[in-house]
């Protein structure tokens, strides 16, 4: 029995990070980005038959009522809501402190729960509502940063959001942010992976005690980095008996942060967790941070850059010339 207890303790202490909060966060987390019809299946497939706890989705990627599907229909099968960690993010076009609890309704809705366990400003720009992809002149507006957090600290103080975070934030932005909170961001998301390190907001975190979580860790899709057929990756995969796949997911987690690998296929959802039992050697682990040309999947050019008229004129602007 004692036994028992302290094994399930070992696991568990793999499985889930500590916040600042004193909440645990899911090591893996399933994501949903360009998951489309298909995230309802996924979400339940994941939490159902492949154990995940851990749900990442956003207001921009048009699946939340897809995800809420997946959500109450693992919940049925036995599930308790309160072992899921659900992450959803504000658009840029709510980061106004009017907005931010019309946002936050909306994701609830949407996603049927009565509550987040992580609400994230995903983007640190204001857009208009209806902006252009990339932004028309005007459509980047003035953003009340201070106010937002307020906002999203009420949420807290509520229940209606167990933690509050952000995404994609720089050194200069974070430092702010620290200048003015009253509740810590717990979490930030930032894109991490061994094509695109970003060391220096790891390090920033790690020393203000945010958790970090890392996205795209396999590298994106469509048009990213093909860091699975990666030679170092290929290699390290075929030496430890694992796939591409687990060995970047585990390298996330040896790195201190949560992983949120998205897929809508069953067999890489399975796949994707399976990073417990087991370490990467630290000889090759270091040959993972070693591969070269550091690079963003998502530089936010597409999303943001107006090279003719407003405040983002380049991707150096969107990342305050820290890269
Ligand atoms: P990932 O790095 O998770 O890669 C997803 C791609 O890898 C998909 O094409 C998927 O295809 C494929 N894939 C998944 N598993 C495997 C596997 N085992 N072997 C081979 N290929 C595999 O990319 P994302 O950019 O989607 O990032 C993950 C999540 O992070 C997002 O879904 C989102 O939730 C979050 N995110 C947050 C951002 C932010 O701004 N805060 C920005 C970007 C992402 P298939 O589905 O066909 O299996
Ligand atoms: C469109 C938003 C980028 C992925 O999180």
């Amino acid at each position: 029995m004692a036994q028992a207890v302290v094994t399930s303790q070992v696991q568990d202490a793999e499985r889930y990070f500590t916040l600042v909060s004193g909440h645990r966060i899911p090591a893996v987390g399933l994501g949903t980005w360009r998951s489309g019809s298909r995230a309802n299946e996924s979400v339940f497939n994941a939490l159902v038959e492949a154990g995940y706890r851990h749900i990442d989705t956003a207001a921009e990627y048009g699946v939340h009522e897809e995800v809420g599907f997946g959500l109450q229909a693992a919940i049925k099968t036995g599930i308790r809501r309160e072992d899921i960690f659900v992450t959803t993010k504000l658009w840029c076009s709510d980061l106004s402190p009017n907005r931010v609890r019309i946002g936050l309704n909306n994701a609830l809705q949407e996603l049927q729960v009565d509550y987040l366990d992580l609400l994230l400003i995903h983007w640190p720009f204001h857009l208009k509502e209806g902006a252009s992809r990339p932004p028309k002149e005007g459509e980047v507006l003035d953003l009340d940063m201070e106010g937002v957090w307020r906002e999203m600290e009420k949420l807290v103080k509520e229940n209606l959001v167990r933690d509050i975070g952000i995404s994609n934030f720089t050194l200069k932005k974070l430092d702010n942010l620290l200048s003015f909170a009253q509740t810590m961001p717990s979490v930030c998301q930032m894109e991490m992976h061994p094509g695109w390190r970003n060391d220096k907001m790891l390090e920033a975190c790690k020393k203000n005690g945010i958790h970090v979580t890392a996205y795209s860790p396999l590298g994106s899709s469509e048009g990213g980095r093909d860091l699975i057929h990666n030679e170092t990756v290929e290699r390290i995969a075929k030496k430890l008996n694992k796939t591409p796949g687990q060995i970047l997911v585990k390298w996330a987690l040896q790195r201190g942060t949560s992983a949120i690998p998205k897929s809508t296929h069953k067999e890489r959802i399975k796949e994707n967790i399976g990073v417990f039992g087991w370490e990467i050697p630290v000889e090759d682990f270091q040959a993972l941070c070693r591969i070269p040309t550091q690079k963003r999947v998502l530089s936010g050019e597409e999303l943001f850059v107006n090279k003719e008229a407003g405040p983002l004129r380049s991707v150096a602007d969107v990342w305050d010339h820290e890269d």
